[in-house]
């Protein structure tokens, strides 16, 4: 049907500037939500963590410059984002004698959202941003919208009390309906903001707003978010950031929850998943850092990242350690609340690199410990066998440690840890060659040849009768990653118009699989916007160099 008009007079103008740029678009990384629609910006992340606990302290007002010095070895490194520290200035300092922890200044305590904090100045952290944007590494804020340093003088921002801005407890009656937090209190929760205050919600959404539109933001790291409600956070990203990346940190262990709450008695994996349903947002995975911290080797299969289900592996954020649960260069070695034994390193950032979820290395390993080459080996491996956020993995038991293949789009990975697994050829198909053998072969990975079987095949699609109007372009859209996995966000733009209506274009895709897939119209400028599919059933092509297929609408 002829839904769409070309003006055809000004197609034949812009046609030739418009289709150099759909090539750039397929070499760009992928972008989008998953099928559920959670922000985890197509699935292809891999995070460094930007800071360590002490940086205030042993690098004070100059990390943001460090940052930017660093932005071309970060990204050289493989990196695709960055989570930066809160960009907030904090004047806080505490100790805790009896614990022996002091602190303060991180931003976790901020004051207001003057960004010339303890990390350098407003100016030095535009710079930084630009420089990490400029070297394709984008920057993930930490956002604390759960509390703030209520005392200090001279704030930016004027929140008085009794107006229902700081929280007040849901379970007294006495509150007014809005006068309180749905969520739990930071410590004594006298300085935890009402997230649900349409003041405070407005201020954190617009300064979500101006992060995006003046530091370069790719995405956001929500703190705290056991203290206000998950849904929250889906409305300030839908406001602020819909198309970014979005991590939440859920620490709270099935026991902390009271007996009557479900999750008292769920696992880590249905808390995070449940979270993660309502902020349509990602998770860090908390249940696989509870297995790597109490369980066996075996173990870490339980982690929310190596779940059967792709909607659940695909929402994990993956890391070994992180500035609260790891130690950090300087006073008191940070906080190491949760430490991984450090005879488990080399190990964990294995798994974690070679696996579904989206990956994050801590800063003091990468580059302050010298895991930075044995990591730099690890991200390679991933990027070169197109290991992402959902891809399938499967677990062989039969043998000792951790045994699993994982199916990449160009390559399949057997990792085998702690393990006495001799030949890869037991638990997979495909000739395989080894990509990794360190740590005393406690840490082994074999990966299939992209010549065998991730081989990839050209394949030739069409689609007819794709009248568009200015702005709007046809894509093709299905199963598997090259083909976006069926998230128009990721379709790849068929560029050849020669014989408009018709487009074309050749895809690589891996040889000898049953593809399945359907011509879209979507806007060039706004990847969730489709404007038509093809109606009817799905197009299918067995992929095969040179082979052809084709769909109309
Ligand atoms: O124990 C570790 C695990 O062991 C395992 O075996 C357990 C696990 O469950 C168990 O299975 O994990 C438990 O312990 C974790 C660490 O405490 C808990 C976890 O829920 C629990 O299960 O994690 C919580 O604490 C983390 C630090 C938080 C988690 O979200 C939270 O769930 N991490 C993030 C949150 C914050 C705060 O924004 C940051 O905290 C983290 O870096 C960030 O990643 O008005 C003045 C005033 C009063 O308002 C206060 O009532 C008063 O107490 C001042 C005082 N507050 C001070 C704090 O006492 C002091 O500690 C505050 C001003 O400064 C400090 O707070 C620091 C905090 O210590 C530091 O970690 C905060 C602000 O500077 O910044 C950081
Ligand atoms: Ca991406």
């Amino acid at each position: 049907m002829n839904r769409y008009l070309r003006i055809a007079g000004l197609v034949l103008a812009l046609t030739p500037l418009a289709y150099p740029y759909g090539n750039l678009l397929e070499a760009a990384e992928a972008a989008g939500k998953t099928a559920n629609g959670v922000r985890y910006h197509g699935g292809d992340e891999i995070i460094l963590q930007g800071f360590h606990w002490n940086v205030v302290r042993t690098a004070p007002e100059n990390w943001y410059n460090t940052l930017a010095g660093m932005a071309p070895s970060i990204a050289a490194d493989g990196f695709t984002s960055i989570w930066m520290p809160v960009p907030w200035r904090d004047f806080s300092s505490w100790s805790d004698p009896a614990a022996g922890t002091s602190g303060g200044g991180e931003g976790y305590f901020w004051h207001d959202f003057d960004k010339n904090g303890r990390y350098g100045s407003d100016s030095q952290l535009q710079q930084a941003a630009s420089a990490l944007n400029g070297a394709g590494v984008k920057p993930i804020y930490d956002l604390v919208p759960n509390h703030m340093n209520r005392g200090y003088p001279d704030k930016q921002i004027n929140l008085p009390a009794g107006q229902g801005l700081w929280r007040n407890d849901c379970a007294d009656p006495g509150n007014y309906p809005n006068d309180c937090d749905d969520g739990d209190r930071f410590i004594g929760g006298d300085a935890d903001l009402n997230s649900g205050h349409p003041q405070n919600y407005a201020m954190f959404r617009d300064e979500a707003g101006n992060l995006r539109n003046n530091y370069g933001a790719g995405g956001f790291r929500f703190d705290f978010v056991r203290g206000y409600a998950g849904e929250r956070v889906d409305s300030w990203m839908g406001e602020a950031h819909d198309n970014g990346f979005c991590v939440g940190e859920l620490w709270k262990a099935p026991g902390e929850y009271p007996s009557w709450d479900w999750r008292h008695t769920a696992s880590w994996q249905q808390i995070l998943k449940d979270w993660s349903d309502r902020a349509k947002c990602a998770v860090f995975d908390f249940a696989l850092k509870e297995r790597m911290q109490n369980g066996g080797i075996a173990d870490w299969r339980h982690g929310l990242n190596g779940n059967p289900d792709p909607r659940w592996r695909e929402v994990a954020v993956t890391f070994v350690d992180n500035h609260d649960t790891g130690y950090s260069p300087g006073p008191n070695g940070g906080q190491h609340h949760w430490p991984l034994p450090d005879a488990l390193r080399k190990q964990a950032y294995t798994y974690i690199l070679s696996s579904p979820g989206t990956p994050v290395v801590y800063w003091s390993h990468m580059y302050d410990w010298g895991l930075g080459d044995f990591i730099r080996q690890l991200i390679q491996i991933r990027r070169t066998a197109g290991v992402k956020a959902d891809s399938p993995i499967q677990f062989h038991s039969g043998y000792s440690g951790l045994v699993a293949s994982v199916t990449g789009a160009q390559q399949t990975l057997v990792i085998a840890l702690g393990s006495n697994l001799g030949d890869p050829g037991q638990v997979a198909s495909g000739s395989f060659s080894q990509a990794l053998h360190d740590d005393n072969g406690q840490v082994r990975i074999w990966r299939t040849d992209s010549t065998a079987g991730g081989e990839l095949v050209s394949v030739n699609f069409r689609c007819d009768n794709g009248l568009t109007l200015l702005g709007d372009s046809v894509y093709a859209v299905g199963g598997g990653s090259q083909l976006g996995n069926w998230n128009p966000a990721s379709a790849v733009l068929l560029s050849d118009t020669s014989d408009y209506p018709t487009w074309r274009g050749a895809i690589s895709l891996p040889a000898q699989q049953s593809v399945e897939w359907k011509c879209i119209i979507r806007s060039e400028r706004d990847p969730s916007q489709v404007k038509s599919w093809q109606p009817g059933a799905n197009n299918s092509v067995t992929s095969a160099a040179g082979a052809s297929t084709s769909g109309s609408f």
